[in-house]
């Protein structure tokens, strides 16, 4: 079976669900990591590409509540916060002062907060716009904008085109999860469904926005909900071909309430090989670095992974669940851990597009 699917790779041709979890079984991950380096390497070289962004949580008060999140909060519980837009623009203002720290994204995500109406969604990217036009606004998971399109109640394509004209550049990936309802069930039974999550994405690139797509893995799931997730992921890029970048995300346990261990390096680099393998129509698999560590997101350039994400600076969500690793790294560190995986940095801006070589 492993000669037919390699065999198949290297013909360019599809792989099907069953072919997937075979690769998610398998053992031989240097047989895995080549296969996705081949594929990795005929679309984009041997460049990784990287980005000098901030991440900013306008706020941890959520309605949902996750079971697997350590992030979020209660209104009025110990730890809950709310920022002010004056707040936010603080936080973006020092990357504007002078030219050598400056960044060209913002990622903005948060809880469902019970009492912000969507006017104040709208007054958050419009302010950073009117203070800093050039920043990327890559902000809202589809969580989100669902979220906003019930409490503005204009329905989810005009909340996409107010949210665009406001400011909106793009949409990250998360909250996707895992799509399969009885394991999404188990982990968030207040969020919405995986078949929402991927209307609100299809309704954002029929908007003209790009989105991101994130799998979390490592918790209850087994290999078949993976595939199943990826599966269902390659179909709507088939249609709408709106995805940048896929990016699959280690489960970290602590503080949560899904017990469960960190995931091993080796889940970690087949988690990037077999995603690369099957996602034929994804341009890029993100290694991010924050949730894999330094050198798991090293290897994983290795293994079918072009890009690592990019500064951050400030990051709440992993290391409320106990991640191990800083919050931020510096592009020159960036550019390093590049380098020393043999591959080419590049400084890209939000659409891939190259700012910078660094060679
Ligand atoms: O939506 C929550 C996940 C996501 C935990 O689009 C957890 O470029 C692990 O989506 N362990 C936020 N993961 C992060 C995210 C992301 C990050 C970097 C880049 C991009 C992009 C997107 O983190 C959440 C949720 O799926 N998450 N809790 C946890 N305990
Ligand atoms: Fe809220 Fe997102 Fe955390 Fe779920 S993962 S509780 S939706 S902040």
């Amino acid at each position: 079976m492993l000669t037919r699917i390699k065999n198949n790779v290297l013909e360019g041709k599809r792989l099907t669900g069953a072919e997937a979890l075979k690769l998610f079984e398998s053992d031989d991950i240097f047989l895995l990591g080549s296969l996705a380096s081949y594929v990795s390497e005929k679309k984009n070289g041997k460049k990784a590409y990287f980005i000098r962004n901030r991440h900013i949580n306008p706020t941890n008060i959520c309605v949902n509540r996750c079971r697997f999140c350590a992030f979020s909060r209660s209104e009025g519980q110990e730890g809950a916060f709310e920022l002010t837009i004056k707040e936010i623009l603080h936080k973006l203002k020092p990357f504007f002062a002078g030219r050598g720290r400056r960044i060209s994204e913002v990622h903005i995500v948060g809880g469902l907060h019970p009492k912000w109406p969507f006017e104040y969604y709208l007054e958050m990217l419009s302010s950073i716009k009117r203070h800093f036009p050039d920043l990327h606004l890559k902000a809202f998971t589809a969580v989100e904008v669902d979220y906003m399109s019930k409490i503005s109640g204009l329905g989810l394509s005009r909340t996409l085109t107010a949210l665009k004209s406001g400011g909106l550049d793009s949409m990250p990936g998360g909250g996707a999860e895992i799509f399969d309802p009885r394991i999404r069930n188990l982990l968030c039974p207040e969020k919405i469904s995986g078949n929402r999550w991927l209307k609100v994405m299809e309704t954002a690139h029929k908007a003209g926005l790009r989105t991101n797509a994130t799998m979390l893995y490592g918790h209850i799931e087994k290999y078949e909900h993976r595939t199943d997730h990826l599966l269902r992921l390659r179909k709507l890029q088939d249609k709408t071909g709106g995805f940048q970048a896929f990016i699959p995300l280690a489960y970290h346990p602590k503080n949560t309430q899904i017990q469960g261990k960190y995931t091993s390096g080796i889940d970690d680099l087949k988690t990037i090989a077999v995603s690369r393998l099957l996602l034929d129509n994804f341009d890029h698999i993100k290694a991010y670095w924050i949730m894999l560590g330094e050198k798991i997101s090293q290897l994983a350039l290795k293994f079918g992974a072009d890009d690592i994400d990019g500064t951050i600076v400030e990051e709440k969500i992993t290391h409320s669940a106990g991640a191990l690793t800083g919050e931020q790294l510096s592009a020159a560190q960036l550019v390093e851990l590049i380098r020393k995986a043999g591959k080419i940095p590049v400084e890209r801006d939000s659409f891939y597009k190259r700012v910078r070589d660094m060679a």
